[in-house]
């Protein structure tokens, strides 16, 4: 995800402390040089960069900032509201009174269509309580149809298919079949090309002229170039997109041009897609994706995640047995699995205030010692992991780990004297909290 550091651009560039004074353009033309700059490198639209740095110079230039607070933050804030703007400002979501709700995905070979599709109809079952149809329109690419068939059985929703007849009349027919199978949403997955072309737009005219969709949406590759600015033109000239749904944002994209569309065709960014699974999927909130840009992290979204992804009675009790300083390797080797289940260390931690100042480099060597830690955790039986004093006392158990996992004998000492260190560590601030002291603001340190 677009990966920009405008809070630390406004605390190193605005080094002037204004108290009770306007800001002028000389104060700010520093900090929005480096804006500009941070922007054009996460590849967002240049005219959008534009557009934002003229309405932050507007907004800015002339505010009074006061006695209580603080000019970076008055700066962010209003940087926050313009960014919001070109984000899409509310949450857009789809009309879900409609009976049935008729969905067209569009958009280029390869961009995500057809994942998206079974992504939807997982997300309208669950969230919504709906009953999606999902209909099978790519009738060139070989195994298409086959490949939307899987997509629905993972996605629990029903399938359509009408083989390789033209795909407007498979998109009318699934009307009949969604009225007679009581289907409330229908997805159509229809055909990627390379490029746009007059074939292929045809055709998607035809579609929606037969099946009259109530929305049209842009299926977009969050590491999609420039050129896709032109493609989602031609799209929205042509069948008029109603929205957009940016895919791949697990990938370290800076999505900066898909993030630029809604500013440029008027069409709201709707869901995002993070991952290959039919669950990793998100609503898209403009604000929150705002702040991730600025570097406030967003834990609104991380604490959601973790509500959904990890059983609070069970995270309770690890916390409990933590902050009591008998954590073992079992509840290591469980954290380490519900880390991993919010999804990649790198997507986590973005949504972390201040963890913007973490290497890439850093956090792929961490990931990498996750991967070694888990292979020697499942090497070991459980009574070790419960008991890892075993393991210290018995130079037979460490050769087997060692062996099983197939790495080396300094992987496991440093596994070991990690997890005392943190138990112990974690003892520690238990006691303190105990106290009545906070560990974070009492100096204690990790
Ligand atoms: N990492 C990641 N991969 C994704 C995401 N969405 C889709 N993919 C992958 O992208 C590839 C293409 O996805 P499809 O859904 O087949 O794309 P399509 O637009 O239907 O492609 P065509 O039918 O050929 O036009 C697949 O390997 C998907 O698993 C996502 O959000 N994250
Ligand atoms: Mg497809």
């Amino acid at each position: 995800m677009l990966k920009s550091m405008i809070s630390s651009i406004v605390a190193k560039k605005m080094q002037k402390k204004l108290i009770n004074a306007t800001i002028s353009e000389e104060n700010i033309k520093d900090v929005l040089k480096e804006i500009r700059i941070s922007l054009l490198d996460a590849d967002v639209n240049i005219s959008v960069v534009k557009t934002l740095v003229k309405n932050i110079k507007e907004s800015a230039i002339g505010y009074t900032v006061s006695p209580d607070e603080k000019v970076d933050d008055a700066l962010l804030l209003i940087i926050k509201d313009e960014l919001v703007k070109i984000l899409g400002k509310d949450v857009s979501k789809m009309d879900y009174k409609k009976n049935p709700l008729k969905i067209m995905m569009v958009g280029l070979q390869g961009s995500g269509k057809t994942t998206t599709c079974g992504k939807l109809a997982y997300f309208l079952k669950n969230k919504e309580k709906k009953k999606p149809l999902l209909v099978a329109l790519d009738v060139y690419r070989p195994a298409a149809i086959q490949q939307l068939k899987t997509v629905s059985e993972n996605a629990k929703s029903d399938f359509f298919e009408k083989g390789n007849i033209q795909p407007s009349k498979t998109a009318k027919e699934s009307l009949d079949f969604a009225s007679k199978n009581k289907n409330d949403v229908i997805i159509l997955d229809t055909a990627g090309r390379l490029q746009t072309n007059k074939e292929l737009m045809d055709e998607l005219v035809e579609i929606k002229k037969t099946f009259k969709p109530d929305e049209i949406i842009f299926v977009v590759d969050g590491m999609a170039g420039q050129d896709i600015i032109n493609v989602a033109t031609e799209f929205d000239k042509v069948l008029k997109l109603t929205g957009i749904i940016v895919t791949k944002l697990d990938s370290d994209a800076r999505a900066g041009a898909a993030l630029s569309l809604t500013a440029l065709i008027n069409a709201p960014i709707k869901f995002t897609g993070i991952g290959e699974k039919v669950n990793e999927f998100d609503i898209f909130y403009p604000d929150r994706t705002a702040d991730r840009i600025l570097g406030f992290g967003d834990m609104i979204t991380l604490a959601e995640k973790a509500a959904e992804t990890i059983d609070e009675a069970s995270a309770k009790k690890s916390i409990q047995k933590m902050l009591s300083g008998k954590m073992d390797l079992e509840d290591l080797m469980k954290q380490m699995e519900q880390l991993k289940s919010m999804g990649s260390m790198s997507s986590v931690l973005s949504m972390v205030p201040g963890a913007n100042k973490i290497s890439e480099d850093k956090i792929s060597l961490a990931e990498e010692q996750l991967v070694v830690w888990k292979t020697l955790l499942s090497s070991m039986t459980i009574e070790e992991r419960r008991n890892p004093s075993l393991i210290r006392r018995n130079p037979n158990r460490r050769i087997r780990i060692i062996k099983g996992s197939g790495r080396k004998p300094d992987d496991l000492n440093k596994l070991l004297s990690k997890w005392e260190k943190s138990s112990k560590q974690m003892g520690e601030m238990g006691k303190m909290m105990k106290k009545g002291n906070n560990p974070l603001t009492s100096g204690f340190k990790f």
